[in-house]
């Protein structure tokens, strides 16, 4: 590893921005199916870098808006494709960034998302049924950004979200199922968006969670992995929502990112020397905002999105 010098900032606002033109290149065909996804991830990397101004936000609202549903509520992660919950939360996501709710009609896709609320208190991410707790905290995170979380049974939601803890503190994708970082995420960031926090043993889940920073400083998502970049969000995140983010070492953490850098043509990667990429680049910026970079916006660790962004939707709220 050579020395991992600074946050390339300009060369990733440049990756970006090119990223999203270049409609045919591999990056955009695999990811074609989760384009709103991709989007939320780079416009958010953009805001983040004090640079959203450098897309056209008229442009971009008609775009996500052309991956809206009306007979259903939701949105789909590209033109043509079928509605999701993951693309729904994106969509909102996006338009948060911009300060542009006021193009939806809040309560038709209130009812979408609540829709898929089944009787245990679990969430299905579509009509297909499958069930999960990233469904859980997708939707709830959407009811939240929207003011609708009256829409649900928010009480049998937090109940099916504890009935996924485990022994060791942490949380899977549903009852019995492994620890992995990113499940616990969506579970305590789910429990803190509901105030639901008390259900969480702090002191055990963050000792898993500081378990996972490994010898090279980057951070895994389960025992005995790799670290890769994105964990740098799942766990830090968690770590700050429990209040044991002191428990990792952060200055480790952020010479692994940084060398996870291209530093010429913009973009992180999952570790050194690999392929950079938008989820990658976005979650290496996401968890170097966690950590307070100098330069990087604070981000809000329950809800995905810059401090400024959530404070204007409930600030307002409550005028
Ligand atoms: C708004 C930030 C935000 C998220 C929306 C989709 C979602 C909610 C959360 C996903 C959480 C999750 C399960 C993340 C993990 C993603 C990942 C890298 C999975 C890879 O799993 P494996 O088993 O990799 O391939 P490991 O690292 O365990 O070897």
């Amino acid at each position: 590893m050579g020395e991992p010098g600074e946050l390339a900032a300009d060369e990733h606002v440049r990756y970006i921005v090119t990223a999203e033109k270049k409609k045919d290149s591999f990056e955009s065909l695999v990811m074609e199916h989760l384009r709103l996804s991709g989007a939320y991830w780079g416009l958010t990397t953009l805001d983040l870098l004090h640079k959203l101004q450098a897309v056209d936000a008229r442009e971009v609202v008609d775009w996500i808006m052309s991956c809206y549903h009306p007979e259903s509520g939701g949105f789909a992660g590209n033109v043509g494709h079928d509605p999701h919950v993951l693309y729904t939360l994106s969509a909102v996501q996006v338009l948060c960034l911009f300060d542009r709710l006021d193009v939806l009609d809040v309560d038709k896709i209130a009812d979408y998302v609540a829709g898929l609320q089944k009787e245990d208190g679990s969430f299905a991410g579509d009509i297909w049924g499958e069930v999960d707790t990233r469904f859980s905290y997708i939707s709830i995170c959407t009811l939240s950004l929207l003011h609708r979380l009256h829409k649900i049974n928010v009480e049998k939601a937090v109940e099916y979200i504890v009935s996924c803890k485990n022994l060791d503190g942490g949380f899977g994708a549903m009852p019995g199922g492994e620890s992995h970082a990113g499940q616990i995420f969506c579970c305590v960031g789910a429990l803190a968006i509901t105030g639901s926090l008390h259900h969480v043993d702090r002191d055990l889940l963050g000792w898993w969670l500081c378990e996972r920073q490994c010898r090279d400083g980057g951070l895994n998502g389960r025992p005995e992995k790799l670290a890769d970049v994105c964990y740098s969000w799942w766990v830090l995140s968690s770590l700050i929502m429990i209040d044991r983010v002191h428990w990792i070492d952060k200055e480790k953490l952020a010479k692994f990112i940084l060398n996870c850098q291209d530093k010429e043509n913009g973009g992180i990667s999952d570790r050194p020397d690999n392929a950079v990429d938008i989820y990658h680049t976005y979650f290496g910026v996401a968890g170097l905002s966690l950590m307070e970079y100098p330069g990087v916006k604070p981000m809000d660790p329950a809800y995905a999105l810059p401090l400024d962004v959530v404070n204007r939707i409930f600030l307002r709220k409550q005028q």
